[in-house]
């Protein structure tokens, strides 16, 4: 298991693992090497993200878990994430803020200083967050995951498009406990529910002209929503994962966003060890796209096509109305029901 350099993630997973029972001081100053002194700061740090910590003389402290509630937003913070992260480098930088423009933006800041693959950037909103084409992507606060992750993979610029496939692959992993009927992925990446956006991913990238340098995954996902939250331009397109699975209780964004980080983290590991044809055949099992009449949308207009297939480099293969086969690279396609 990674050792945490944070000791409060540590104590934090620890509390989480030995689920009701009370962990004495002394254990855990022995446990971890720290002065009893140091393991009640730690407490005290980990209350102030909104964990229920009791502390009971000559018992020790034991960790509340409460019920999901209708009202009250379980954790949501750096720690309440970290501790649930289960893999070997992702999200082992994490920077959690309450509030900036964009999540990508300040990622890219910071993958220009250097900063390590796997590291995170969580806003609870943005002030401008982005979409793709200049869009912009709605970020209110308490309700959705905004956050970016920054790859390092050395590979030709070229593989990044197989890469954004990856990247709605690990989401679509990360979201299978919930069994959402009508859930899928729209090429190339967005994640819909019955038509309407659940998630949108931004993949940004620097590269120069044989190797890339880094790629930002911006992944929003509106998880808590209900209808009313949505603005009136937004509510027609968009859903919320709350709005599929219980009107009633709210679900843990911190347990989502770690299993989406560690998804990320492998379905990453496997493309650089098998390859495009990996993802693809991977990606190709959620998707809601081929088969399909579909509308290609480009600045000539609009023109009926159907989808075939996705290339390698994560090119989608269209037949048009003249019977000619193309291949699209990016751009924006809209599914026709009929
Ligand atoms: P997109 O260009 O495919 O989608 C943008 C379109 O989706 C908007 O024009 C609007 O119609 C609709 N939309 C806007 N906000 C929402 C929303 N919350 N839910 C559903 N539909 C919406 C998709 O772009 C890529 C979005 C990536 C967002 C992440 S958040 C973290 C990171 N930081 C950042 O600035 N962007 C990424």
């Amino acid at each position: 298991m990674f050792d945490w350099a944070d000791p409060s993630v540590k104590i934090l997973k620890y509390l989480k693992k030995v689920k009701n029972q009370y962990v004495s001081g002394e254990e855990l100053s022995d446990m971890f090497g720290m002065s009893r002194t140091a393991i009640w700061k730690r407490i005290d740090s980990i209350k102030e993200e909104g964990f229920n910590i009791e502390a009971v003389t000559k018992k020790g402290y034991r960790l509340i878990k409460e019920e999901p509630a209708c009202v009250r937003d379980a954790p949501y913070g750096r720690l309440a994430i970290q501790s649930e992260l289960s893999g070997s480098a992702f999200g082992h930088d994490l920077k959690f803020l309450q509030e900036t423009d964009s999540t990508n933006q300040v990622l890219k800041k910071m993958a220009a200083q250097n900063a390590p693959e796997g590291t995170v950037v969580i806003s609870e909103m943005q002030s401008a967050g982005r979409g793709r084409r200049g869009r912009a992507w709605w970020s209110s606060p308490n309700r959705g995951i905004w956050m970016s992750i920054l790859l390092r993979p050395n590979l030709h610029p070229s593989s990044v498009q197989t890469l954004t496939l990856a990247a709605s692959l690990a989401v679509m992993q990360a979201l299978k406990p919930f069994k959402i009927d009508g859930m899928g992925i729209k090429w190339p990446n967005d994640i819909l529910i019955n038509g309407k956006k659940v998630c949108g991913i931004l993949t940004e990238l620097s590269a120069e002209a044989e190797k890339v340098d880094w790629v930002i995954i911006g992944i929003g996902l509106n998880v808590n929503h209900s209808e009313a939250d949505f603005p009136d331009d937004i509510s027609s397109v968009a859903t919320s994962l709350r709005m599929n699975v219980t009107k009633n209780a709210l679900l843990d964004r911190s347990v989502i966003a770690a299993n989406i980080i560690d998804e990320l983290e492998k379905v990453y590991r496997c493309f650089l060890e098998k390859g495009p044809a990996w993802v693809v055949h991977e990606w190709k099992k959620y998707n809601i796209t081929l088969g399909k009449r579909i509308k290609i949308i480009n600045q000539q207009g609009e023109v009926n096509a159907e989808a075939i297939d996705i290339t390698e480099e994560g090119r989608l293969i269209v037949r048009d109305e003249n019977g000619n086969k193309l291949e699209l690279y990016s751009g924006e396609i809209s599914i026709r029901e009929t």
